[in-house]
């Protein structure tokens, strides 16, 4: 039997939280022989701490024969010693009246205080993927907050936006998803997101191609995938969390256990190609292999690319600046 890898989550008793522990201790994504220790943290206030004891009552009556131990806690230096993975998925949400600046601040502050934990207790390869909102910013802060660690090693959540493309793309070509290969989104995990399926080919056909209509691509499925959390908070009555715990699975799994060459989309830190200041941490193509990821370099920015990756890039500047000085 291997050794347990100790998977951190925070905000376990939370939405996400819930559709996301029980797929992680049945080995969804880590893989069908890979024991896990769940560490797992929520605020230290009662009602939350009540509701994680009755989510690990749940996880104990699964008999989850992979789940090597569960550590409840309120305190960050106890859920990230030692932590191989960290799913930082709790986060302030935007209380009636919060300006957006304010919801920057707050999180900021939870933040910096995580990534100083991560940095101080966690695996020196600690994969981090932040899932809590505003994703790419949350992510940059945690990352400049600690700075003993690699800053490769801090990601942001952009699976989601592009589970959400392969399904709009696989509708409109009547192919299936699983055929779709070579879809990008780049930029920020919000609306202004650029979902680019210029590269991508089904069954080796061109999607540019088949579709060949930019209207539709401008005027439908961009919108369509940009507002798609709006969408389903307006018809459930809540956000998006079966599909948000599963893109993050779906990261964390291909980050580990790697994509055979298969594109993926990460926000991760630039390394200034595309554009993009060093540092922000941006959504991408890569690929990944024996736990590492790879960009994919030197695709073809036209105008129009080069427009809307723009947009999205400046939101993530503001939301840098606006919390610059919080940070270290
Ligand atoms: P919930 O409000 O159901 O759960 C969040 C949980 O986090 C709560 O139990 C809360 O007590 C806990 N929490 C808050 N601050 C914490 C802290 N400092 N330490 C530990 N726990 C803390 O939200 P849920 O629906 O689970 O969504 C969680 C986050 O994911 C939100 O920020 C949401 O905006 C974000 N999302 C991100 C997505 C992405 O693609 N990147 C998509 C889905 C989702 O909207």
């Amino acid at each position: 039997m291997k050794q347990p890898v100790r998977v951190a989550v925070t905000g376990a008793a939370g939405q996400i939280g819930y559709s996301l522990l029980f797929r992680i201790a049945s080995g969804e994504m880590l893989g069908k022989d890979q024991p896990v220790i769940l560490q797992l943290l929520e605020v230290p206030v009662e009602k939350a701490q009540q509701a994680l004891r009755g989510v690990i009552m749940e996880l104990e009556d699964c008999a989850f024969p992979l789940l090597a131990g569960v550590i409840p806690t309120d305190d960050p230096y106890v859920a990230f010693k030692d932590a191989d993975i960290a799913l930082l998925v709790g986060a302030r949400p935007r209380g009636p009246g919060m300006e957006r600046k304010d919801l920057l601040q707050e999180n900021a502050k939870i933040f910096t205080v995580q990534g100083k934990a991560l940095n101080d207790v966690a695996s020196r390869n600690v994969k981090v993927l932040v899932v809590g909102n505003p994703a790419n910013t949350n992510a940059y802060i945690a990352m400049k907050s600690a700075p003993d660690l690699n800053p490769a090693n801090f990601t942001a959540m952009l699976r989601l936006d592009h589970n959400r493309a392969l399904s709009q793309i696989a509708a409109k070509t009547g192919r299936a998803v699983a055929d779709i290969e070579n879809m990008v989104v780049w930029g920020n995990h919000s609306p202004t997101m650029y979902a680019d399926y210029r590269f991508a080919t089904v069954n080796g056909d061109a999607v540019k191609a088949l579709i060949n209509d930019e209207e539709w691509n401008r005027d439908t499925f961009l919108p369509k995938v940009g507002k798609r959390g709006a969408a389903i908070i307006e018809a459930r009555g809540l956000s998006s969390a079966a599909s948000a715990a599963n893109a993050a699975i779906d990261h964390i799994r291909d980050w580990v256990l790697g994509t055979n060459g298969k594109w993926v989309t990460m926000g991760i830190p630039s390394d200034g190609s595309y554009g993009i200041p060093e540092g922000i941490i941006y959504g991408v193509p890569v690929t990944c292999e024996n736990g590492v990821y790879t960009r994919v370099e030197g695709l073809e920015v036209d105008a129009f690319s080069r427009e809307r990756m723009d947009f999205t890039l400046n939101e993530l500047l503001e939301e840098r600046d606006g919390v610059k000085h919080l940070l270290p």
